[in-house]
């Protein structure tokens, strides 16, 4: 099997991606690899921050290496908190606090649509890559319900499974969610 690193600091991501790719992949986290970063998202787009985290890993640890940028888009806010989603409510990531928000500013607000997005990148230390991705539709909930999973999990309803991401076991949320998507998504175009 193809060793990759992962090129994240999302200890939920990170779960996640090995429930769906462990099979087809040795799957490293930096931690494995020895690796401390922390890449800056410069970028504007999910694909292009996942290209700049993905390459980053690659260059430093001579591996291909893999990556998620994803988030949250929310229809009534044009799209918003979208890129941000980490640092919704702050610079320092703090899912609770993101939540809080998210609910203050879609107060009184009908339109409650919003979808998750991600975007993956395999990126080779040479800088050629294999991108894809992926979504989930659902809807902003007034409160939090459940508490698995991670980041807007509690407030997000899923349309597929009839319950919010908070509520669901994880091999449920992997059967639907946006990473299981784009994961698959780009496992097709590597022919994995
Ligand atoms: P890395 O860049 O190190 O991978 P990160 O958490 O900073 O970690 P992102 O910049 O891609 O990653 O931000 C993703 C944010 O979007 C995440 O922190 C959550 O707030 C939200 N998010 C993404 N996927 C999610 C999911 O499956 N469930 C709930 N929230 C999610």
């Amino acid at each position: 099997m193809t060793e990759i690193i992962l090129a994240t600091n999302n200890a939920n991501k990170a779960r996640e991606i090995k429930a769906i790719l462990g099979g087809r992949f040795e799957i490293k986290t930096l931690a494995q690899a020895g690796i401390e970063i922390d890449v800056e998202e410069t970028g504007t787009t999910f694909a292009e921050n996942a290209y700049i985290k993905a390459y980053e890993v690659a260059k430093l640890t001579g591996k291909p290496a893999l990556s998620d940028d994803s988030g949250l888009e929310v229809e009534a806010l044009g799209g918003a908190p979208g890129i941000y989603s980490a640092r919704y409510a702050g610079k320092e990531q703090n899912d609770k606090a993101n939540i809080k928000k998210l609910l203050s500013v879609m107060e009184g607000e009908q339109n409650r649509k919003a979808r998750f997005v991600s975007s993956v990148c395999l990126c080779y230390p040479d800088g050629s890559f294999v991108s894809a991705e992926g979504e989930v539709k659902g809807e902003i909930l007034l409160e939090e319900r459940g508490t698995n999973g991670f980041g807007y999990d509690p407030v997000f309803f899923c349309y597929e499974l009839g319950k919010s991401l908070g509520e669901a076991e994880s091999a449920e949320k992997n059967l639907v969610s946006h990473r299981k998507r784009a994961l698959e998504n780009l496992a097709a175009k590597l022919g994995v």
